[in-house]
């Protein structure tokens, strides 16, 4: 149960990473909250009635409305939960206040869902090796993208450290939780499962020290899953998928 009044429940699944961004912005933002893990192959009433639409996770569920689609609950996380509303003390915002900088931001937001996150999640279920290399082909050309914008919103790595924010974790961080969290835990597994390596020193060196600093940082600790926890869930839905493309 949420504190001061406020009721929050998050829907969620361990090693989504839609799921773990709305973790660290509920984290960043101090917010108590109720945690419901969902298997995916039995959904809840609750996740069912909650989001009919897609049926996926993650839901935060506010005072008994539920929001849907990660990016939308991170906005909606940063405009309900200010300092003084009485529903957290943080004064921490994901968005930065200029609104050109919040365009960029969120640019840079659905860049990462489009251009890596869609192409990622298609490697992720594809049946064969080749269906998927060519996903993971299509991530890793995106990647140099990113790299380009991380050094124009930061002044060439200058200003903030982390991407979105006057030099703390903003919303492209937060949002890009996915790439944070890929470089501790997917991307390292990725690394693992597939020998790909997305973010190195050498080819993309703002993001590959943006990511290991976030790594670092207490709000990564507490919510990014384990590597090999992650490393054995693809390794386990690639053979499913392997033995449909058999089937
Ligand atoms: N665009 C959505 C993507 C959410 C998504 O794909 N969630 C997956 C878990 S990573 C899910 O719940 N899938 C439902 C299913 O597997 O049936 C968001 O940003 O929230």
């Amino acid at each position: 149960m949420a504190g001061g009044g406020e009721e929050v429940t998050l829907l969620g699944h361990w090693g989504s990473p839609y799921v773990i961004r709305v973790r660290l912005a509920l984290y960043l933002k101090g917010v108590p909250y109720t945690y419901v893990e969902e298997d995916l192959r039995s959904k809840s009433d609750l996740l069912l009635r909650s989001n009919p639409v897609h049926k996926a996770v993650p839901v935060l569920i506010h005072n008994g409305r539920p929001i849907c689609e990660s990016q939308v609950i991170l906005q909606y996380i940063d405009e309900v939960f200010v300092a003084g509303s009485g529903a957290t003390s943080s004064a921490f915002s994901l968005l930065p206040a200029d609104p050109h900088e919040r365009a960029v931001a969120r640019f840079w937001a659905a860049y990462v869902d489009n251009e890596i996150g869609a192409p990622w999640d298609k490697a992720f279920r594809s049946r064969t090796e080749e269906e998927r290399a060519a996903w993971m082909g299509k991530v890793a050309a995106a990647v140099p993208g990113l790299e380009r914008g991380l050094r124009e919103c930061t002044d060439g790595g200058r200003k903030g450290c982390f991407f979105g924010g006057a030099g703390g974790v903003g919303y492209v961080s937060t949002s890009t939780s996915c790439s944070a969290a890929w470089r501790r835990t997917c991307t390292r597994s990725m690394e693992k499962v597939s020998g790909l390596r997305l973010f190195d020193g050498e080819n993309t060196p703002l993001l590959a020290a943006w990511l290991e600093r976030f790594g670092e940082l207490e709000v990564a600790r507490a919510v990014l899953p384990d590597v090999d926890r992650v490393v054995g869930y693809v390794r386990m839905i690639h053979a499913k998928n392997a033995a449909k493309a058999a089937e």
